[in-house]
């Protein structure tokens, strides 16, 4: 072990003053006494053995149920290298503001010392992290969602290069809570809250905010990224990468099952949440997963829906803010068609039918190795080269089901505009309303957001082979609010129309924003959807692009000078083909 990790873990424990310190090395021994240590505080219900063995429910604070973004800061040297998408916080305020909360905070409680690896061993690719916490729930958490303990320890051997994030709970209460990024450190805090992405410091906070200002200066990427692979009827396999806001079906696009696998369709996962990519020899960009499990949104998940994370957490997993049968297992909206009696609801009270029994942002959290559509190559140290990406929202109305860019700019320009209606997944302000949310990184990008333009460009240029730009929306509603696209398995009709253009091979129509296809160029074979359904899903409302190139303007106006100039550009000639 180094000294740097040693000493800051002594100066973590001099301030906030544990009983105990435990290193985890991530052994099955430890993790069995973890759980049987939470069963008995209470902190977690052992689920029904028979059908969920080794699986547990854990029921979070009620007012600590999904990221809070409003209290999430980037505490870079000075608040222009924020931007304005971020909240910042000075590097001595947030000291000032954060070390009374956790001064002596870790009284009367264990400290887990928890080193983690991000990617394979041994991939070139990979980072280590070490999170401290007095929260064992996020110690087994962690367990699942990376490489912890002696793997990552012997991966980071003599070398200083970790990145520190320090969470305790606090007292959960959510005027004492922070999450803070010191950019020029690598470090997090992260106090008040013991929720998934406030405090897994392994995924949004290190993962996204920090990778993405280290890929910025070494000259990669990280991103909000499914990967998936398909295989092709002549075997050739190909990798999709897709970035949808929190909630937007990321998992569920990287696990769908093909409704085309007699054509020799076939698709795997590599990837549901985050991906680092790079600049290949080749001048393509080849990515990996860095992460080693899935944090699933539950609601929605069902045999109908996603047959493979059904599988994948059904063993070995973590149920986190779900309701409960009588025979203890879990349950939630969505997961069965009838409603079983006796359930008790997320916050452990007998369900009344008056408000969802499970919350909506109720997560699973199971390990990666148990999907049954992983792909052999998902723990491959060089990664899987992209061929496509797609970006895309939550839109009832207005976004077509798919559009291609013309060019990487324009795809780039594409991308930095995309809108989505915003998710339980994040616990401020009102679910439902659209916002700005580029490239889905708008809660996650650790620096300026017209910097991160400007490196997605130059990443462009570094390829000679990037992948083509799609965006895409399965969420367009009909009059009464229902679904006018089928959406997940059927999803990769669309995804087989952009892998075909890429290779030149399927056709397309030329609009004001972009390539669609005719409802002739999509293989619709065994999908009944009305032709009446298709052209309003794939049609282009000038009068209504108008307003949204106007409202991509306002947002534009945020960045000022700072705005790439061949975005603004983009817009004008959008506007232009507008008319
Ligand atoms: P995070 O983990 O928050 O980053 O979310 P995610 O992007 O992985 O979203 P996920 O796949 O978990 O989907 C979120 C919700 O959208 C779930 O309730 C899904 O059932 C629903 N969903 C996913 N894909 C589709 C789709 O193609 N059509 C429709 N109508 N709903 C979908
Ligand atoms: C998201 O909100 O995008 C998630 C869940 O994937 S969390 O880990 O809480 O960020
Ligand atoms: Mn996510």
């Amino acid at each position: 072990m180094t000294t740097r990790l040693q000493e800051w873990v002594d100066d973590v424990a001099r301030m906030t003053r544990p009983d105990r310190i435990h290193w985890c090395d991530g052994s099955e021994g430890e993790i069995e006494r973890l759980n049987g240590e939470m069963v008995d505080s209470g902190v977690l219900h052992a689920l029904n053995d028979d059908a969920y063995p080794n699986c547990y429910l854990h029921r979070s604070d009620p007012q600590d149920v999904a990221r809070t973004e409003h209290l999430t800061f980037i505490s870079s040297a000075d608040e222009s290298q924020a931007g304005p998408t971020n909240n910042w916080l000075s590097p001595k305020d947030a000291r000032e503001k954060l070390t009374p909360l956790y001064d002596g905070s870790m009284k009367g409680r264990t400290m887990y010392v928890v080193p983690y690896l991000m990617g394979p061993a041994g991939s070139p690719f990979s980072k280590v992290g070490v999170e401290i916490t007095d929260s064992p729930y996020v110690v087994a958490n962690l367990r699942i969602m990376t490489r912890m303990g002696n793997i990552a320890l012997e991966h980071l051997g003599d070398s200083d290069d970790f990145a520190p994030g320090l969470h305790s709970l606090g007292d959960l209460s959510p005027d004492r809570r922070f999450i803070t990024h010191f950019m020029d450190e690598r470090l997090v805090w992260s106090v008040g809250s013991g929720y998934g992405g406030n405090a897994l410091l392994s995924k949004k906070c290190f993962a996204l905010r920090i990778a993405s200002v280290i890929a910025r200066d070494e000259g990669w990427m990280a991103e909000h990224m499914l990967i998936l692979e398909v295989e092709m009827p002549d075997g050739s396999l190909k990798y999709v990468g897709g970035a949808f806001p929190s909630a937007c079906g990321k998992t569920n696009l990287a696990m769908l099952i093909s409704p085309l696998e007699q054509q020799g369709y076939k698709v795997r996962t590599i990837g549901d949440d985050i991906a680092w990519l790079a600049p290949g020899e080749d001048g393509r960009l080849w990515a990996i997963n860095p992460e080693a499990g899935f944090f699933g949104v539950a609601p929605g998940t069902g045999e109908d829906t996603n047959p493979n994370a059904m599988r994948t957490f059904n063993s070995n997993s973590m149920f986190t803010n779900v309701a409960m049968t009588a025979d203890s297992l879990p349950w939630w909206e969505g997961i069965s068609d009838d409603t079983p009696d006796g359930l008790t609801d997320w916050r452990g009270d007998a369900w009344t039918g008056k408000a969802p029994a499970s919350h909506p942002n109720a997560r699973y959290t199971c390990p990666a190795s148990q999907c049954p559509s992983i792909s052999p190559r998902w723990e491959d140290g060089q990664g899987v080269p992209i061929d496509v990406f797609l970006f895309g929202g939550r839109r009832a109305r207005l976004a077509p089901l798919v559009y291609e860019s013309t060019s990487w700019e324009h795809g780039v320009f594409m991308a930095s505009t995309i809108g989505s209606e915003t998710t339980a997944a994040q616990q401020s302000g009102a679910v439902g309303v659209t916002r700005r949310d580029p490239m889905a990184m708008l809660p996650f990008c650790g620096y300026h957001m017209a910097d991160y333009f400007h490196h997605w460009l130059d990443m462009g240029k570094k390829l000679t082979n990037p992948p083509k730009v799609f965006c895409v929306n399965w969420f367009r509603k009909d009059a009464d609010g229902g679904w006018l696209w089928p959406g997940f398995g059927e999803n990769l009709r669309v995804l087989l129309w952009a892998l075909q253009r890429a290779e030149g091979e399927a056709g397309a129509v030329e609009t004001p924003i972009g390539l669609l296809p005719e409802p002739a160029d999509l293989n619709l074979e065994g999908l009944s959807v009305s032709g009446g359904v298709l052209d309003e899903l794939l049609a282009v409302r000038r009068d209504e692009w108008r307003g949204e190139a106007d409202e991509v303007g306002e947002f534009y106006e945020k960045f000022g000078d700072r705005l790439p100039a061949s975005m603004a550009d983009q817009l004008s000639a959008l506007r232009g083909r507008l008319g």
